[in-house]
């Protein structure tokens, strides 16, 4: 069965030019409860172990510094079939082959700087949730 939280991140770009109010809007209005949110900087090193099966990634070291650039905001999202769902709402990672509609085609400037991130699998989604917050940030 499928699992019912995803973990996402505004990204810094996004969150640099005010697209968190739109973003969370369309995330609400699309049937996910907020489970738990907040807004962080993200060291490098901080970066670099959240994004760690990526390290063999040519894109890596890039990602790292991007991600480490500003505010972000992360949040865990709770609906039925959340990951797959939020996946499908968020579009392609490359925001030129997202769906129209999408976050990542609305708000998406790069594939690095491509607005949100989104859990691959329930596994990464539960990984993902606990590296940001503890049981007691979750409602
Ligand atoms: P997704 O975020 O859609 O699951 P992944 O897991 O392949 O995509 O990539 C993780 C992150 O790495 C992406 N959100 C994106 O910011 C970045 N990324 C992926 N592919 C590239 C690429 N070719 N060049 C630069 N950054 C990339």
């Amino acid at each position: 069965m499928a699992g019912n939280i995803t973990f996402t991140m505004i990204k810094p770009a996004a969150y640099a030019n005010n697209h968190t109010g739109k973003i969370l809007d369309i995330i609400l209005n699309n049937g996910f409860r907020i489970q738990a949110m907040k807004v962080v900087r993200l060291t490098p090193q901080l970066a670099g172990k959240f994004y760690e099966v990526h390290k063999e990634r040519p894109f890596y070291n890039s990602l790292v510094q991007s991600m480490s650039s500003g505010t972000i905001l992360a949040a865990i999202l709770e609906k039925d079939n959340a990951v797959e769902d939020y996946r499908t709402l968020i579009g392609a990672t490359n925001p030129e082959n997202a769906a129209e509609g999408t976050i990542r085609k609305q708000f998406g400037e790069s594939v690095e700087k491509n607005a949100v991130h989104g859990s691959d699998s329930d596994a990464n989604a539960a990984l993902e949730a606990s590296f940001f917050f503890t049981e007691f940030d979750r409602v």
